[in-house]
């Protein structure tokens, strides 16, 4: 493995795309009209995946060139070296090996990196947290009061947060009936005040998520949730005010996910409640690993199981596709494409489903704190712009919002259109004349939406609607939008597996060809550790205040003066 990155800007594909670039007039129009198979040409499939890429600004001499830019700047070597569990993570010395936690049991030959046997320890894990769920969802695991859980809070944050709740919102038909799960992330006490407000402490199962147990926000909630649980079990008459029974209280109401087992056992939570992970799974890329025990609770360990086989079909798909018909290296492409040539910022994910409502908020960690980078992987800076912005709400909301900025506003914003072509309830709108089928009314928006901004509609065709002259320019359409659509059959536990490990992968080839470490996040970690050493200062400590800097004193003094009565803070 290299350890320079290739600077793809000095690849001759990359001179290529520039001159193609400058030399392009997209008409999407045009190029359809004269092509009737461009649609069946640039559309692949990914496991049950469908991905029309037809509606983007390439030809195929494009496509031709940014799968020589993947070549030149040597993709697939760098694909084997994440499977394979070569230490890609270069800042933190780590293997990146998300990919192992969905590998099916028993393949071969097995996974063993540095002489550990990957394949053994990840499915150890899965059967103890299989073996727990299942305890919590026949009743066996119970509460104080031998009563069975019925509401499991999730605590954690950013990647032990992110992506439990996007799957659990997701997948909600597949969840047992009588279970709920509630998430709590913000270090703000609303949000778990609020969360845990009309709970029953005897049926209630928290869940400590932090792959490194030193979090904040997590440690701080999940000491908030104990005394909570304490102080509402004496109240309801389930426990005594002792040691002992709160100890007890914790053991039976209190389990954990991390790296860090020894930090566990210091909280009270006994390690044999805890299921580990390792220091090769980042954070948001762990929503299949141990952090996702609540969604397994909830779905059981039947659905998670496909939903880790969905993820797997795509890890397969990236490894042996060839890269013309290879959809998270054409994706990830595409992206470079806008971004560098084009000089797009942001990119925008509409799902059409009403269960992916918090798909975009987990997309915006997955992909701008892994490719949110200004240097490479050795330490030199980046050549070209990198990490869009990425963006999103589920249709049709956002038809009624933000959609008039991606038809008509001078930016190019480059969108996802994702559906299913199976809803997930039976409703059907028996009073509206002919069009019963509510789900068909919905994706006929999908349908309408991606034409629209491909195509457009001219000047000419908004006279002939007898418009104004004066309101025809402002009616007019320019067309040329590009935009991609991901269809499946439903929203099962396998296809959401496999839409995640898409943009897991099409994150990792925009990381490559920019030559950066998608698998670090140094930005994350200087807000953690600034926030520690503010606090003093807002807690009215003098020499910590007087330590800010004019600004942040200013603030926190507003604060303090707000808040708390310290006369002798007063200048
Ligand atoms: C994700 C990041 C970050 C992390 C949170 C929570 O890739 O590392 O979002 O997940 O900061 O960290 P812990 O799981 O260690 O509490």
């Amino acid at each position: 493995m290299t350890r320079t990155p290739v600077d793809p800007t000095t690849t001759p594909a990359w001179q290529a795309l520039a001159a193609h670039h400058a030399a392009l007039s997209p008409d999407l129009r045009g190029w359809f009209a004269a092509d009737p198979a461009r649609a069946d040409r640039f559309t692949h499939t990914v496991a049950d995946l469908h991905v029309d890429l037809s509606k983007n600004l390439i030809t195929d001499e494009t496509l031709d060139l940014l799968v020589q830019l993947a070549e030149q700047v040597g993709l697939a070597e760098r694909v084997e070296a994440m499977l394979t569990g070569e230490r890609i993570n270069i800042t933190e010395n780590r293997a990146v090996l998300h990919t192992a936690l969905r590998r099916p049991a028993g393949a071969t030959p097995g996974l063993v990196v540095d002489g550990q046997d990957v394949d053994g320890d990840v499915q150890a894990v899965l059967d103890k947290v299989y073996e727990f769920a299942e305890k919590v969802r026949s009743g066996a695991w119970t509460g104080v009061t031998d009563k069975p859980v019925a509401t499991v809070v999730n605590i954690g944050i950013g990647g032990s947060d992110l992506g439990p709740v996007m799957a659990y919102e997701a997948l909600k038909p597949y969840v047992q009936p009588g279970l709920e799960v509630r998430f709590v992330s913000n270090i703000d006490p609303t949000d778990l005040a609020e969360t845990v407000e009309d709970l029953d402490p005897t049926t209630t199962l928290f869940i400590v998520a932090s792959k490194t147990f030193t979090t904040l926000e997590t440690l701080t909630n999940a000491r908030l949730a104990r005394a909570w649980l304490w102080r509402r079990l004496v109240e309801v008459g389930a426990i005594e005010d002792t040691d002992e029974a709160r100890t007890d209280a914790v053991a039976q109401h209190f389990v954990a996910v991390s790296t860090a087992l020894d930090k566990v056992a210091e909280f009270g939570i006994d390690p044999s409640n805890a299921f580990g992970f390792w220091d090769w799974v980042g954070g948001r890329y762990s929503m299949d690993s141990a952090i996702g025990t609540s969604l397994a609770i909830a779905i059981g360990p039947d659905a998670f199981g496909q939903m880790l086989a969905g993820f797997h079909a795509v890890d397969e798909h990236l490894r042996s596709t060839p890269f013309a018909r290879n959809v998270p290296v054409l994706m990830g492409l595409l992206n470079v494409w806008y971004t560098n040539f084009f000089g797009a910022h942001t990119h925008a994910v509409l799902p059409y489903d009403q269960h992916l409502h918090r798909f975009a908020a987990y997309l915006q960690q997955l992909t701008m704190e892994s490719n949110g980078k200004s240097v490479r992987w050795d330490g030199t800076p980046v050549t070209t712009q990198t990490g869009e912005v990425f963006w999103g709400e589920p249709g049709t909301n956002g038809q009624h919002a933000f959609y008039q900025l991606i038809h008509q506003g001078t930016r190019l914003i480059p969108a996802d259109f994702i559906a299913m072509a199976h809803p997930a309830h039976p409703l059907v709108d028996v009073d509206a004349p002919g069009r019963p089928d509510v789900h068909e009314l919905f994706l006929s928006n999908f349908f309408a939406q991606t034409k629209a901004l491909a195509f457009g509609k001219t000047a000419d065709e908004v006279r002939a609607e007898g418009t104004a002259e004066a309101i025809v320019p402002a009616r007019v359409f320019s067309g040329n939008r590009p935009t991609t659509s991901i269809m499946g059959p439903s929203l099962t536990p396998s296809v959401l597996g496999q839409l995640v490990a898409l943009y897991e992968h099409i994150t990792f080839v925009q990381g490559i060809v920019w030559g950066i470490d998608s698998f670090d996040q140094w930005g994350v970690e200087l807000g953690k550790k600034l926030a520690l050493e503010i606090a003093p200062a807002v807690a009215g400590d003098r020499a910590a205040l007087d330590a800010q800097d004019p600004s942040t004193q200013a603030l926190i003094r507003y604060y303090l003066a707000h808040r708390r009565a310290v006369p002798d803070l007063e200048d």
